[in-house]
């Protein structure tokens, strides 16, 4: 299938295509988003933004100066994301979930000038306002109460602004992509990247088209919930559903009730414990034609039960905050539950061994991925930058194995397959195999030292409600695994715990386990 041809022209600010190619096609007063407190039509959505780079220019902030973004999932992301890019400003929408200290260093590293922060979180960053010395001002996002409330200054500004010429290799907007290891790095995204994302995936993999209503239970400020919650719904003059609170099960169910989407998009861990909730809606009672998943693989248990229920496949994919969004995706009508799917058109990718050389296929190796929507670099960070985008190449830190029908096979980050006895384990396959026992909701597996000071797999586990942890379940689950797999495979050690330390965007974070 060759790549569909895109045609971004050099001259091309990319706030100004996603909302003026909904006016030109006459859908000035269709909703472009519903959240927890209104509708706002695309007409809305283009007076808001004109007004928030008009409050820009006011407060004096310039092109190519940075704003950072710390909002909760409400009409004020948009209106700042897309209001900035128009002034050629460049937002960075960080995680809601951090502390302190971590807002202190990524206004620090990006020199921001302006925070743009959800009321909730506005006693996090005042203390630093007479700390960072480069942050000016706060605004705050959802507030109609204070002097520097959104609401109020969009009121009083100008809804006309003639949009900052950029280019489309133009610097637009950074995400901070958090790795194992080391501080968060600033990926800074060119403005043709963002149209990218949706014409080589959401147009041809969801099919998605202006009669769908979209809901992300993944958040905004996350590369994933930014395509699917903002991107993809704008390109082609869809609705999106934006949810402020956290995406548990309840707060999930009650959006798919009430607005009907027909795409939904979640990530694993939800999508297990929405199958565990008995208030999970029937299948008749909810209009959705496609699902999503990304962040972490998918267990192809919980695969194989969401189909079961509702009659749909999860489509399964990979991205990344450095591809923007997902380049490796299962199709409708040919998924394959427990692998990520094949390339999707436009990207190519390879898998290569430590030193770099292809692997043969059917072994593990590094996934490095090519396409148009890479980052240009991390900001402040020359050696990360050099060892992650290697020319046309951008390493995923991702192991992959390439099945004989060209399907990929997640097999854990670069750093966390364990060697057992001189062989490889994927903790992801002896995670997969516990989450198929009936009393685990979820599982990590990480490398531990025995007596001998040789690595065996320890599994934390997270039993379904209303199971309790006990040696006979411990042995049940150890023979379990010895059935499902290899038996050198089982873990030699269990612990049972309440819940395993993630990334706001789902992924379990290893390294606090192996620690
Ligand atoms: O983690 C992922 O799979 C992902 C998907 C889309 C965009 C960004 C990311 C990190």
């Amino acid at each position: 299938v060759s790549p569909p041809v895109i045609d971004i022209p050099r001259c091309y600010n990319a706030a100004h295509d996603l909302i003026e190619r909904n006016l030109l096609a006459g859908r000035k007063d269709k909703p472009a988003f519903i959240d927890d407190n209104g509708v706002y039509t695309y007409a809305d959505v283009a007076h808001r933004t004109s007004a928030f780079a008009n409050v820009l220019r006011q407060l004096g902030v310039v092109a190519e100066q940075r704003i950072l973004l710390c909002i909760h999932d409400t009409i004020d992301f948009p209106t700042a994301f897309l209001g900035a890019i128009k002034a050629g400003v460049v937002p960075i929408a960080v995680n809601t979930l951090l502390t302190q200290g971590d807002y202190e260093y990524m206004l620090t590293d990006s020199a921001a000038k302006i925070a743009v922060v959800s009321a909730a979180l506005l006693p996090l960053f005042q203390p630093l306002l007479g700390k960072v010395p480069t942050l000016e001002r706060i605004l705050v996002a959802g507030s109609n109460q204070v002097p520097d409330g959104l609401t109020p200054l969009l009121k009083q500004a100008n809804g006309d602004f003639h949009v900052v010429a950029t280019s489309s290799d133009t610097p637009c907007f950074w995400l901070y992509s958090s790795g194992s290891t080391g501080a968060p790095k600033g990926t800074v995204h060119v403005h043709s990247s963002l149209i990218q994302t949706a014409e080589l995936y959401a147009r041809p993999i969801l099919g998605i088209n202006e009669n769908d209503v979209i809901f992300s239970a993944a958040k905004l400020f996350f590369a994933y919930g930014l395509g699917n919650g903002l991107t993809f719904p704008m390109a082609v003059g869809a609705t999106a559903v934006l949810m402020a609170e956290r995406p548990t099960p309840a707060a999930v169910f009650a959006r798919l009730r009430q607005h009907q989407p027909s795409i939904f998009c979640g990530v694993p861990t939800l999508y297990a414990s929405m199958l565990a909730n008995p208030d999970l809606p029937a299948r008749d009672e909810l209009n959705l034609r496609r699902c999503i998943s990304a962040g972490e693989a998918l267990p192809e248990e919980i695969g194989k039960r969401w189909s079961k229920h509702f009659g749909l496949d999860i489509l399964d994919g990979i991205g990344s905050t450095e591809m923007l969004h997902i380049f490796l995706s299962n199709r409708t009508g040919a998924v394959r539950h427990g692998t990520t799917g094949k390339p999707v058109p436009g990207y190519a990718v390879r898998l290569v061994d430590e030193e770099g050389k292809p692997v043969l296929r059917g072994e593990p190796g590094e996934l490095h991925i090519s396409g148009p929507t890479s980052a240009t670099l991390y900001w402040n960070n020359r050696e990360k930058s050099r060892s992650t985008f290697l020319g046309d190449w951008t390493r995923s830190g991702d192991k992959y194995h390439e099945d004989e029908d060209g399907y990929f096979i997640y097999a854990g980050r670069s750093d966390d397959m364990l060697k057992v006895s001189g062989i490889y384990v994927s903790p992801i396959e002896v995670e997969s195999a516990l989450i198929d026992h009936p009393a685990v909701l979820e599982a990590a597996v990480v490398g531990k030292e025995d007596d001998d000071k040789l690595i065996k797999p320890i599994a934390f586990i997270v039993l379904k409600p209303g199971i309790h942890a006990s040696p006979e379940l411990e042995a049940e689950l150890k023979a379990h695994v010895k059935a499902c797999l290899a038996p050198y495979k089982y873990p030699r050690w269990m612990k049972f715990v309440d819940e395993l330390p993630k990334t706001a965007t789902g992924k379990i974070q290893r390294f606090k386990l192996r620690a």
